[in-house]
């Protein structure tokens, strides 16, 4: 097993990869920003190096990172999720320097990074696809054939893209004529390559995903499914496992397409297969996910099993603990995602101090954060403060416990997410299980939300809250105090 852990992360999924380290005896080296210093993920690993320059860098710089684990003897390196996590040169540098990458090889990132790539893997694999084209669009005319032969809708997609990136629905030829440009230049800007592809666009499908382990002995195994249907522009607010729309032998028949998948590409660590259902329940394969999850907590709530644990043993070349025959999902989970944003101004980040913290607890009840009081939510990061996941016998017990857990929440000096996760809670279409990924967009009076036509408002807001951060970081505290006495 290793000795030591760097961690290329922060916040709670930091802290989530100390806690399996300690329960292996495993050291852990913390890197983090200045502003990171005081946080709770930092204090708690047995040792922290401060990464410059600024909020971000740090966790992305490459060389600096494994420069530090060969300094301070890591023998292994944990990229969390997000930053380096799908960065398959990062995997591929700490192959190089005899540092154990905690994830997939290289080539299984590489290649489920190319979306094009994937589908003609998972054709190739028997696990269907949704219909749509194998190459990248070469011109307009393809893209207006293509669309004509498949039908309106279709959906445009970048083929370096994945977690909603990348993305336009084109319902007419038309849109197609305006996004294909867009998509394209879009997708060059953000992935650096312009390959785009279609696909025949689903109405209202579940988003599913199933979680898998593997290990370097080549056993494959499924941890049953989560439904991420409920989500808002591609950001997940709710999981749930299992699905309430599944039933025992189409979990078994998604898992065993999901195993098959991993295994085309000698996948050995812990990985998520994302599939969209559709009302007929067809079920066809999106992208696979080559890292942990946020929402991996509620799949370790129904199975029992610590994810994070089995991903750093297969990691060392250790077996898995279970193999399929001895993998059972109990009762129902629920994770709601405790966000520093404001409902009521389309989900604007409010960075600021928390002023005032108590968190829920009590039976079935498993809070994932990084926050306490004092903590200032820096404006740098995505603006997730805390993961709280329950688990109940019932679907409705897990439904009447999350709304128990989110009432006795207490943030104050930030706005939270927490009143409209709790008015989900009662929403009663949510607690008849009626929902998928129409969801959030046909609930939005009920919610009491508004809905955000222009997606320009929300970078101005941002900016805006940036800069008001940075002002007040920079301003003498003394002004900064008078002036606000005099607002107020
Ligand atoms: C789709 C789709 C329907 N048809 N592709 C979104 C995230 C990325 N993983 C893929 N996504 C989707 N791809 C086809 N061909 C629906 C989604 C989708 C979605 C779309 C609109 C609003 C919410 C959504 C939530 C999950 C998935």
């Amino acid at each position: 097993m290793f000795k030591k852990v760097l961690i290329a992360n922060r916040g709670e999924i930091a802290l989530r990869i100390i806690r399996a380290c300690k329960e292996l005896s495993i050291r852990t080296l913390a890197i983090h920003s200045e502003v990171d210093a005081a946080t709770l993920f930092v204090k708690n690993a047995d040792e922290a190096c401060l990464v410059g320059p600024g909020p971000i860098e740090g966790y992305l710089n490459i060389y600096r990172i494994i420069d530090l684990a060969k300094q301070k003897g890591a023998d292994a390196i944990h990229p969390g999720y997000g930053f380096l996590a799908e960065n398959a040169e990062f995997a591929q540098a700490c192959q190089d320097n005899n540092l154990t990458f905690i994830g997939p090889s290289p080539k299984a990132i590489r290649m489920m990074g190319d979306k094009i790539a994937a589908r003609k893997i998972m054709k190739k694999a028997g696990v269907p696809i949704v219909p749509g084209l194998m190459a990248p669009i070469q011109s307009l005319g393809d893209a207006e054939g293509f669309a004509n032969k498949i039908g309106y809708p279709v959906m445009l997609k970048a083929s370096a893209g994945g977690g909603g990136r990348g993305l336009r629905v084109c319902n007419n030829r038309d849109e197609l004529k305006k996004f294909f440009q867009i998509v394209r230049s879009e997708a060059k800007i953000a992935f650096g390559k312009d390959a785009v592809f279609m696909e025949k666009f689903l109405l209202s499908p579940h988003h599913i995903e199933i979680q898998i382990l593997a290990d370097k002995h080549g056993n494959v195994t499924h941890l049953g499914e989560r439904d991420c249907s409920i989500q808002r522009r591609h950001q997940k607010l709710i999981e749930i496992a299992p699905s309430l729309m599944l039933d025992d032998a189409l979990r078994e028949e998604m898992g065993r397409a999901a195993v098959r998948a991993a295994s085309a590409v000698n996948y050995d660590s812990a990985g998520t297969v994302e599939f969209l259902v559709d009302a007929n329940r067809n079920f066809y394969f999106l992208e696979m996910n080559t890292r942990i999850q946020v929402e991996h907590t509620v799949t370790e709530e129904v199975t029992g099993i610590d994810i994070v644990k089995e991903m750093i043993r297969a990691a060392a070349g250790q077996r898995l603990s279970q193999l399929q025959d001895e993998i059972f999902l109990r009762g129902y989970a629920i994770e709601c995602r405790i966000n520093a944003e404001d409902p009521q101004q389309q989900f604007v980040p409010t960075p600021g101090e928390i002023t005032s913290y108590y968190s829920p607890g009590g039976f079935g009840i498993r809070i994932d954060g990084n926050i306490y009081k004092g903590y200032v939510v820096p404006p740098y990061y995505d603006s997730l403060l805390a993961k709280v996941t329950v688990r109940a016998m019932s679907w409705s017990g897990a439904v009447q416990r999350m709304h128990r857990a989110l009432d006795e929440y207490v943030i104050r000096g930030v706005k939270t997410t927490i009143p409209f996760l709790k008015q989900v809670m009662q929403d009663p279409d949510f607690e008849k299980g009626r929902f998928d990924t129409s969801y959030i967009d046909s609930h939005l009076e009920k919610l009491n939300i508004a809905s955000a036509e222009n997606g320009m408002d929300k970078v101005i807001a941002i900016a805006a809250v940036i800069a008001a951060h940075s002002r007040k970081e920079t301003r003498p505290l003394g002004k900064e105090r008078r002036k606000k006495s005099q607002g107020r």
